[in-house]
């Protein structure tokens, strides 16, 4: 048993180069949990609130205000840090105190009990006995928020080595995708510049069917076949085009409209055309009934709701009554604090609704979501592919397959 000793944070920068907040956490003055906070660019209506109004320095001075709070805490005990944190804000979405906050707070108090303990985060935040790895799910090419005019829509067209049954090799195929996508864009556009999206993904000037063929023609020139060796996903992203004044999906950079049926069947046509394994937000973030219609019809593909469900227990728990999706993305920050999150997981693996645990746009070299995904029994770990603070999470799963209690690969 440990108890944290000091609390501090400063201001940084994450990958878009946007500040951030850094908390140190210590427990007998040498355990050093340290965890900087990530954000989003497509971020969902109802999830936590990254800093009270806006500010990462009114996130830190409330901190500093408390910190007293927090000292003499076992950093090992989750729910009375969580409690600690609510005490200082109890509205939902963190408003006051900053869902960034919580959540570096939270992972670094945690890193900090595993450091006392000598044993791998993911271990300190689960109770079982063997683990399983993700698969990697990376970001080929980017388009939406994440890139500039001319790219496509859709906001990602992802990879998954499907047929992997080792973390090493699942790791390298993503990378041997990216890379030959690369040449098949250069081939195809000789002014193509390599600019790639917030994730690493390929930037090009496509829109969303030659996106979506160009990636296909990658993966064939390495000699794999859709859904053996790898398969394709897509974040639509799709609450980015939705148009509440006409009730329409705007699809600006290909120019067309698609009304709430026509971008069921839209999206439906890409999962079949394209034998996709992964469909987030296909539709956007309050059509719970059409999501339910997509989950009806494709069983065998993880149609998985992000700013849908933003890693909120109560919106899982309503989606799980509609049935409107078979899995969810969890991202930490989304919750707030990392007892929301893994409140959140433990429902979902309940109701047999597949975790993908997920990286955000703007993101640190932190790698604690590598271990958050593998306790919380995710199928996927979603982040990229490229770019060091994407590299530093598929990194640190190679360094965790040199442990014992990680055997094999996640069942999909
Ligand atoms: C998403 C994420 C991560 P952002 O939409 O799934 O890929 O993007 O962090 O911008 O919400
Ligand atoms: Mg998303």
């Amino acid at each position: 048993m440990t108890k944290i000793s000091s609390i501090e944070g400063r201001i940084l920068y994450n990958s878009r180069g946007s500040k951030t907040i850094e908390i140190d956490v210590k427990s007998e003055g040498k355990f050093l949990g340290r965890v900087c906070a990530p954000s989003g660019a497509s971020v969902g209506k109802y999830e936590a609130v990254s800093f009270p109004n806006g500010s990462p320095e009114e996130s830190l001075r409330i901190l500093q205000e408390n910190s007293q709070k927090f000292i003499g805490l076992e950093s090992s005990d989750l729910k009375g840090i969580h409690d600690t944190l609510k005490s200082l804000d109890n509205s939902t979405n963190y408003s006051k105190i900053g869902g960034a906050l919580a959540f570096a707070v939270t992972i670094a108090s945690m890193e900090s009990a595993s450091k006392a303990a000598d044993e791998p985060l993911f271990k300190t935040l689960s109770s079982e006995s063997s683990f399983k790895f993700p698969f990697p799910l990376g970001n080929i090419l980017g388009g939406g928020v994440h890139a500039g005019p001319g790219t496509p829509d859709i906001q990602e067209i992802l990879i998954c080595a499907i047929g992997s049954k080792t973390i090493e090799d699942a790791i390298e195929i993503n990378l041997s995708v990216h890379k030959e996508l690369r040449h098949v864009l250069e081939k195809a556009d000789p002014n193509f510049t390599n600019g790639r999206g917030d994730e690493g993904g390929w930037a090009p000037k496509l829109e969303n069917q030659k996106a979506l063929e160009v990636s296909v023609k990658a993966c064939e020139n390495l000699g794999f076949t859709l859904g053996k060796e790898v398969s394709l996903g897509v974040d639509f992203a799709s609450s980015t085009q939705w148009n509440e004044e006409k009730q329409k999906y705007v699809y600006d950079r290909a120019g067309f409209e698609n009304s709430t049926g026509e971008q069921i069947d839209f999206a439906a046509n890409i999962i079949e055309k394209y034998k996709l394994i992964f469909v987030e937000d296909a539709v956007h973030e309050e059509a719970f009934e059409d999501m339910a219609e997509l989950t009806a019809k494709f069983p065998n593909t993880l149609i998985t709701g992000d700013d849908l469900i933003v890693t909120n227990k109560e919106i899982l728990t309503k989606a799980i009554g509609s049935k409107s999706c078979n899995a969810v993305i969890l991202k930490v920050n989304q919750a707030g604090s990392l007892y929301d999150a893994l409140e959140f997981a433990n429902i979902a693996n309940q109701n047999n609704i597949k975790l993908i645990t997920s990286h955000r746009s703007g993101e640190s070299i932190d790698s604690q979501i590598s271990h958050i995904g593998i306790a919380t029994r995710s199928k996927m770990l979603k982040v990229g592919i490229v770019g060091g603070e994407r590299i530093a999470k598929l990194n640190e799963l190679l360094r965790l397959s040199e442990h014992d209690l990680i055997r094999g690969m996640a069942e999909i």
